[in-house]
């Protein structure tokens, strides 16, 4: 028996990068586990989605020949064809698009499938692909960090404001503010220095509508009203200003627009002072519990506010994290040692590396709130251009993106859609030609750490053959690119020497012991970002080089100059709560990665609070039918105290059709397209619906 073992890591987007090991027996891989001795040198733990990969690697279901369209689009139905006909086809109505219609007629849908891959990223594959043909409509935005990466940059300049997370042991207080890194990980080592500072006696508070998986590692969980926040943090800076608990001289020294914001929070403009009273009764906060949180993040020092995207996610987005931002550094934790600045949380690690994209021809863009409307409207609903072609590669954004039936319909406009994919997901059903892609098990690679929170690079080796019939991506784009006599300049290297040029790029000192140990850490002391502008005096990356406190920027735009709450269509204080009485959140789930995994697990139940169960009556482990405007979702209701009451939550990830054809467990039927204020997200947790029993 031939048996071997190879090291990877899983490329989704997951939230971690552990490095695994799988054993392989006469070309098979018959188990997973993650290196021992490395992963506790790293404080890493793997999680079960990695660790039961096998599941979904031999899955029956997987595909493995490309399929054509034969039934209406949507319904499913597809013939097998050969590879020589799809490269054929896929050429052909290419080459018409590009020709009839110019490239801006061709939507990219590409996402995050394996985005933490260098070589087999999809979206940097398909945007090189893709332009060098003519180009490309973008889909511009992120369903992840959007909203806070905008007001992060408007803040201080950047996203990567994160601490790497050894910092936590050295914070007296670990605020942890709509986040869920027990599941989400966050970082691979995040959970395990939570546990950690929590040995160490460190306080940790999480503030969460749920009691999530995470509040087990917290001294306290302060439930708090979905879309709420902004206006407790505007009370815990009242009470700072009021019992004078701020760091003058930090915001004296390193702010612009402080003058703004107090004057909002102590209501010389509106007239409203943002007390803890007033917050407490839209959030549910209690009075005391506002003042006791203000009073011990203002003393604690340093002291660290950890968001996670969900709050950000909402139609409040981008306040939130001016506001988490605008109370740390009147904390004065910016820069500090064991403090942080509140900011968007992207790491310092290596992040965004992969193949080279060349400039895109197309100019305009649409957005990920209004993609869908752009392909169903084009120019004479005021788009840039009239879609024709969509290209997918390695993305559910059918599913992932919210109002799945709007988009279900958007997409019977376009003349001819491609989808690589592994399993015939939502999007996949949607397609004229789906063809089957490999996982990473079958491709070497190289793996950077999720959104930057991490010091090492992995290299990814191949573990097995892929089953006969399935591709890599990168193999199947240079064929086509060929088609188009442009195949040298897509793919000048081969597999191997890309990996050579990208691991040069790290600098790696030694290819072939980097290929064997599957690992390079790179040289990098711990670093707190913005600790030489507060130390040295260098100036912020601003326009003012000051931590923007207000924005003289968004004032021109009509937006509100500084972090501020307002009340917002299905937020809590919205009147159709007469006929939507519930707030809907859609978080992400331990058993999937976005809807990776889904194909495995069984439907996510709707987490209810008793006294709205009993409300609605409806009981533990009943089907019931939730609805708004946008449509309706079956699920089971599992009756529970670990959610305030007046919201419901069904985690994301999860798409059937019952057996009558109802959908079960898609939360996406029932979220929102609105846009956040001013940057880039989606107000997914901004979301009204009614519950009622099914029939
Ligand atoms: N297991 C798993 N891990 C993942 C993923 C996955 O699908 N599965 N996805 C990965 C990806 S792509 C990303 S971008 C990250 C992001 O992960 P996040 O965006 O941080 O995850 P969420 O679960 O949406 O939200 C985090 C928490 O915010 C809470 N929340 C929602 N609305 C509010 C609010 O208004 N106020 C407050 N205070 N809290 C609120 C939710 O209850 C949840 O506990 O996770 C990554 N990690
Ligand atoms: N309700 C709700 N909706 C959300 C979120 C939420 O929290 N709640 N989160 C949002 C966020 S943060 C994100 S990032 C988006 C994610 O949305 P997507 O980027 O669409 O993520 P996935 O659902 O993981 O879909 C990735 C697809 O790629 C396929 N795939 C994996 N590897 C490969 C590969 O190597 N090649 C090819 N060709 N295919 C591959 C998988 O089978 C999967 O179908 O969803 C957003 N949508
Ligand atoms: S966190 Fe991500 S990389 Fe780590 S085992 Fe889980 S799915 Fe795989
Ligand atoms: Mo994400």
């Amino acid at each position: 028996m031939q048996s071997q073992v190879h090291y990877t890591s899983c490329a989704h987007d997951c939230g971690g990068k552990c490095p695994l090991e799988v054993k392989v027996e006469n070309g098979k891989a018959i188990s997973i586990s993650g290196r021992k001795a490395l992963n506790k040198k790293l404080n890493i733990v793997p999680c079960g989605r990695g660790l039961s990969y096998l599941k979904r690697l031999y899955h029956p279901e997987r595909l493995t020949t490309p399929l054509l369209r034969v039934g209406e689009r949507g319904q499913g139905q597809f013939k097998p064809i050969s590879w020589e006909e799809a490269i054929k086809i896929i050429t052909y109505h290419l080459g018409e698009t590009l020709a009839k219609h110019g490239a801006g007629s061709i939507i990219d849908l590409s996402r995050t499938g394996a985005v933490s891959a260098v070589l087999h990223e999809c979206r940097k594959m398909t945007g090189r692909f893709l332009n060098l043909l003519g180009g490309r409509l973008e889909v511009k935005g992120s369903y992840s960090f959007g909203a806070a990466e905008t007001a992060s940059n408007e803040v201080f300049g950047t996203k990567h404001t994160a601490h790497e997370y050894s910092d936590l042991l050295n914070s007296k207080l670990i605020l942890l503010w709509g986040h869920n890194p027990a599941v989400t990980k966050f970082g691979s080592d995040f959970i395990s220095y939570l546990q950690q500072a929590r040995r160490k006696g460190i306080k940790i508070i999480c503030i969460d509508p749920r009691k999530t998986e995470t509040t087990r590692l917290a001294d306290e969980w302060i439930p708090i009203k979905p879309g709420t926040d902004v206006a407790v943090l505007l009370a815990m800076a009242f009470v700072m200003i009021k019992e004078d608990l701020w760091d003058r001289d930090f915001v004296n020294q390193f702010t612009v627009g402080f003058e703004s914001f107090r004057s909002n929070v102590q209501g010389e403009e509106d007239g409203v002072t943002k007390t803890p009273i007033w917050a407490s009764e839209i959030s549910g906060v209690p009075e005391e519990k506002i003042i006791e949180l203000a009073r011990l993040y203002a003393t604690t020092k340093p002291a660290t506010m950890q968001s996670g995207r969900g709050a950000q996610r909402s139609a409040q987005g981008e306040h939130f994290t001016r506001a988490t931002a605008t109370l740390a550094t009147m904390t004065g934790n910016v820069g500090k040692m064991g403090g942080n600045s509140g900011g968007c949380g992207y790491g310092i690690g290596p992040h965004g590396f992969g193949l080279p994209v060349p400039e895109n021809p197309v100019d305009v863009s649409v957005r990920i709130t209004n993609w869908p409307e752009a392909i169903a409207q084009g120019v004479a609903g005021g788009f840039p251009t009239d879609i024709h072609m969509g290209y997918c590669v390695g993305g559910n954004l059918v599913h992932q993106t919210s109002n799945i039936n709007r988009t279900i319909e958007a997409m019977r406009k376009l003349d001819f859609f491609v989808v690589h994919e592994q399993f015939l997901t939502l999007t996949a059903r949607q397609a004229d030609l789906v063809l089957p892609a490999t996982t990473f098990m079958e491709r070497n690679d190289i793996q950077t750490p999720w959104a930057g929170h991490g010091n090492f690079i992995l290299y990814q080796q191949k573990v097995v053959e892929p089953p006969s019939g399935v591709r890599s991506d990168f193999e199947i784009l240079r064929a086509l690119a060929d088609q188009f006599g442009k195949g040298e300049e897509f793919d000048n290297k081969g597999e191997e020497g890309w990996l050579r040029h990208f691991a040069d790029q790290f600098g790696v000192p030694d290819f072939e012991e980097f290929q064997r140990s599957g690992i390079y850490e790179l040289p990098n002391p711990l670093s707190i970002p913005f600790k030489k502008q507060v130390e040295e005096g260098v100036p912020f990356p601003t326009p003012s080089g000051k931590i923007q406190i207000s924005s003289p920027y968004l004032a021109d735009r009509g937006l509100p100059v500084c972090a501020v709450y307002q009340k917002n269509p299905e937020g809590v204080e919205d009147p159709q709560r007469a006929e939507f009485p519930l707030q809907l959140l859609c978080p992400k789930q331990a058993k999937t990665t976005n809807s990776i995994l889904s194909e495995i697990e069984s439907p996510p139940m709707l987490a209810m609070h008793p006294d709205d169960a009993n409300t609605f009556n409806v009981g533990n482990k009943e089907w019931v039918r939730i609805s708004n405007h946008r449509g309706a979702v079956r699920a089971q209701v599992r009756v529970t105290d670990q959610i305030v009451s007046g919201a419901v939550s069904l985690d994301n990830g999860y798409y059937a059709l019952s057996e009558e054809g109802e959908v079960v467990g898609a939360v996406n039927v029932l979220t929102s397209e609105r846009p956040t204020e001013w940057g880039d997200n989606i107000t997914y947790h901004t979301c009204l619906v009614k519950v009622e029993k099914a029939v």
